[in-house]
């Protein structure tokens, strides 16, 4: 395939002048902005790095800085930035007709178009999708969805949810609640009730002695005796990143999703696939789960489903689920925006460069392995890597103080973040959490950025080493 970008003017920073200075941007942030997930307090003192555009793989900053862009915005710009096609598609759409609702029997063009294209690209069986605007909505949606479901068949006391520990589900409450971040919680009095937890599948923490096979089964089986504990008559539904994302881009081993797929038919219990990170090409597959051979009964979207480029959510219902909703009377759940026209039309022709730019079989056949290839091999040497997990254009790296104990850093949050300080001060953009670096590149970088990424990565990761005094 070719670099679509090659054929693009290049946008360079001199090109558009910023009507302000950095100061200023940051000063009038700082007075009014509250940040996500942030110390503001702290913020404020440093003042927040202001993105100004961006093209192809690469972002600029209000300094002028060109930095690389590892995470695809946060896990979302699939496709790259500056694609034209996709300003043209939303513009043309706003005049077209900017908004209407999919309430009250009505539907539009772009909804329907999309909705056939989902079933296109989705595996089979999956024919029916419902619409929000993000993750954290898709899987409140998916709540409702395994309520309904159950309540139709007559087994309402089939309520419970069971979840992971350090798994991200979304920030709402009820994303909140499924997700198992300690620290969310912490500031969550009220949660949504009827969610319990079973523990993760990371080897490297809490694998001990035994092999990430035997360690991922075990953990797998955490869910019958959760299931048991809880009874299996109130038990309504698993839902799990087919690998975790923003827990540490953690990959089980081969025997955990076909375990966890065995207990939840065993029990008739939903298998929820969260892929709003893995879904739309990440690991090679158009969904993740068709990366570790598991078959879900709902999947959540969201993230690559646009690109990022409008906010768009989207469940999609097994035709096993889908049927027993369609004939369950109303379903009482919808948002202003479900299905909204211009976030649609957006996502259907991002689903089309996806797929018939072959930018999804790109990633499978090319891109995906030679970017786990070079990143092994340029981070083999370093002392301070103890496994890098991933597969397509996304890897966690797990930094150790000692590979072959595989011992972590007494505050392996501090680690992380001494890491990223190192990548912002040499425009790179690698997410950490605690220790464990992160990439999840656009699919559509090519092997020279990967060239220029993995390059990138090994040397503030060997900068991080220095800083310890291990290499
Ligand atoms: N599910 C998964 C698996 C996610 O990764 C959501 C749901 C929620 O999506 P929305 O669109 O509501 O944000 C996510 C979101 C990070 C980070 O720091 C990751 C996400 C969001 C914000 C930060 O890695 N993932």
């Amino acid at each position: 395939m070719t670099n679509p970008f090659e054929t693009r003017p290049a946008i360079h920073a001199e090109a558009r002048k910023p009507a302000r200075t950095t100061r200023e941007w940051q000063q009038m942030d700082a007075a009014h902005h509250l940040h996500p997930f942030s110390d503001m307090g702290a913020l404020n003192k440093i003042g927040s790095r202001v993105i100004t555009h961006a093209q192809g793989v690469y972002l600029w900053d209000s300094e002028g800085n060109k930095i690389i862009d590892g995470m695809a915005g946060l896990w979302c710009v699939n496709v790259g930035y500056g694609r034209k096609e996709l300003a043209d598609v939303a513009y043309k759409q706003i005049l077209e007709l900017p908004y209407y609702n999919t309430f009250f029997k009505t539907t539009h063009p772009p909804v329907i178009e999309l909705s056939q294209l989902l079933s296109e690209v989705a595996p089979a069986g999956f024919e029916h999708f419902f619409y929000c605007n993000s993750g954290s909505e898709g899987n409140d949606t998916v709540i409702r969805i395994v309520h309904k479901f159950w309540a139709a068949q007559g087994k309402p006391q089939k309520r419970y949810f069971i979840s992971r520990h350090n798994g991200y589900h979304g920030s709402t409450i009820a994303g909140a609640s499924l997700g198992g971040m300690g620290y969310m919680h912490e500031q969550m009095p009220s949660q949504v009730p009827n969610i319990a937890h079973i523990n993760q599948p990371y080897w490297y923490a809490d694998g001990g002695d035994q092999t990430p096979e035997q360690f991922a089964l075990a953990r797998a089986q955490e869910l019958e005796a959760k299931i048991l504990e809880i009874g299996a008559d109130n038990v309504a539904a698993f839902i799990g990143e087919p690998f975790q994302g923003a827990g540490g881009v953690i990959f089980p081993a081969d025997t955990y999703w076909p375990e966890i797929q065995r207990i939840c038919r065993k029990y008739d219990i939903l298998l929820c696939a969260d892929e709003v990170i893995g879904g739309f090409g990440r690991t090679g597959q158009w969904f993740a789960h068709q990366h570790f051979g598991f078959e879900p009964d709902l999947i959540t979207m969201a993230k690559g489903l646009s690109s990022g480029y409008v906010p768009i959510g989207a469940v999609g219902l097994h035709r096993r689920v889908a049927d027993v909703l369609m004939s369950a009377g109303d379903f009482n759940h919808g948002l202003t925006y479900s299905g909204h026209p211009v976030a649609a039309a957006v996502a259907v022709a991002n689903i089309r460069m996806l797929r018939d730019d072959g930018i999804v079989d790109q990633v499978r056949t090319d891109t995906g392995p030679y970017f786990q290839n070079s990143l092994r091999e340029a981070l083999a040497g370093s002392p301070l890597v103890g496994e890098v997990h991933g597969a397509g254009l996304v890897a966690g790296i797990q930094l150790t103080k000692d590979k072959a104990t595989r011992q972590r850093f007494d505050d392996p949050w501090g680690l992380g973040n001494q890491c990223r300080d190192h990548c912002f001060r040499n425009n790179l953009i690698m997410r950490a959490t605690a220790d464990r670096m992160l990439l999840s590149p656009p699919l559509v970088m090519t092997r020279g950025e990967i060239d220029e990424l993995v390059e990138k990565a090994a040397h503030c990761i060997g900068l991080t080493a220095r800083d310890l005094g291990m290499a």
